[in-house]
């Protein structure tokens, strides 16, 4: 399969605001998320991965191995605790956060040479496109 690893830069970022907004981010750091260029690094070293979001403003990490659960800390975004676990369907890289918040988690997959993403969250989807740097 095309591999998600590499620089990702972004180039289309849709409900953002609706995505942040479901995850009770005050006006205040939404204002300042929506003008960030955002980028990811995506790294794999054998089963586990590394997805970096970074900015000017913040970055956040994230380490998983596709199949275990883990303990994820939202921190710098809506700092919730959540059981977060990722499966692959088909070529799609799909992650569960389970807590507070339903029905909430992201999917990345690859189309033609771009990367996306689709965050949700209590029925808000963001969708995100990432072109390589
Ligand atoms: C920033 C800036 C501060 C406010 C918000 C942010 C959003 C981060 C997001 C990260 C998603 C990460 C994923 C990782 C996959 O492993 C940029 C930290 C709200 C939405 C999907």
């Amino acid at each position: 399969p095309d591999s998600f690893c590499g620089s990702w830069e972004i180039i289309s970022n849709v409900n953002f605001e609706g995505y942040m907004n479901a995850l009770g981010i005050n006006l205040y750091l939404r204002k300042i998320a929506l003008r960030l260029k955002l980028k990811k690094v995506i790294e794999q070293q054998e089963d586990r991965y590394i997805i970096k979001t970074c900015s000017t403003f913040r970055n956040y990490a994230t380490t998983f191995r596709v199949g275990q659960e883990f303990q994820e800390f939202t921190e710098g975004l809506d700092n919730r605790h959540v059981k977060s676990m990722v499966t692959w369907h088909g070529k799609k890289m799909v992650c569960e956060q389970v807590g507070e918040k339903k029905c909430r988690g992201w999917t990345h997959w690859m189309e033609e040479d771009k990367l996306h993403l689709e965050l949700f969250c209590e029925g808000e989807v963001c969708k995100q496109v990432f072109k390589k740097k």
